[in-house]
């Protein structure tokens, strides 16, 4: 742990030599990460470029769904292993194409316990909690939701269906991640999408100031 925390300092001292900002995705299985991402990225195409870092266990099937977005990603397969960790990352993020980027994308496996305790050498670590997936995640999970700087509430659009009691979730990730930016949105629909990247502009700018 403390050899990931020595090379996660050293990721973040790279990426910002790079002047890039960087963020590490987690959710559970589902959430909607990968679509979350490529959404942002095709929507900031053109003002700024995003690169991906996505790791599994198994399969590229993430990288692939990015690939035809014309988004430079590289997968990681870890195995067995239910988290990256900061060195996966370095070796990884190498094989991108840094200096075009602005935006490198850290897509972690899925799940809401082994990537809570890992510093990547990110600079915003960003939770999602789908609407179909239960409002009580921040209480059963409060390392990882507690972790977060930003919080999104996707799949919007299926709050309806899922009965998504909107104010005890709301209420629940405030409980747990009282400082964090929550952003409700859509990737699918696009609703809500604008507020997150305007946050994730200044994000940015602030960054390189
Ligand atoms: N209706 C709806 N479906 C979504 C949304 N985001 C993702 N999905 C769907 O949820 C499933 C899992 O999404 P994926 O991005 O693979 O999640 P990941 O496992 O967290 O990377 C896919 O069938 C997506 O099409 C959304 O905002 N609305
Ligand atoms: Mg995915």
């Amino acid at each position: 742990m403390e050899k990931n925390t020595r090379i996660a300092e050293r990721n973040r001292g790279y990426f910002r030599a790079k002047n890039l900002l960087v963020l590490n995705v987690v959710s559970s299985p589902g959430s909607g990460k990968t679509t979350f991402i490529r959404e942002t990225a095709v929507r900031l195409n053109g003002k700024l470029r995003v690169g991906v870092v996505v790791g599994d266990l198994a399969t590229d099937n993430d990288a692939a769904r990015l690939k035809t977005s014309g988004i430079p990603v590289i997968q990681i397969t870890t195995g067995t292993v239910c988290h990256l960790d900061a060195d996966m990352v370095a070796k990884a993020a190498e094989q991108l194409p840094l200096d075009q980027l602005d935006v490198l994308v850290i897509e972690n496996v899925g799940n809401l316990v082994c990537p809570a305790d890992y510093d990547l050498g990110e600079n915003l670590r960003v939770v999602l909690l789908s609407t179909t997936e239960g409002e009580d995640k921040p209480l059963k999970y409060p390392p990882m939701f507690h972790s977060a700087n930003v919080a999104i509430v996707t799949k919007s659009d299926l709050a309806g269906a899922a009965g998504f009691d909107r104010d005890q979730a709301l209420g629940n990730l405030h409980r747990v991640s009282h400082h964090a930016q929550v952003f409700e949105l859509s990737a699918k629909s696009g609703a809500g999408m604008d507020g997150w990247l305007n946050y994730l502009e200044k994000q940015l700018a602030g960054a390189r100031a």
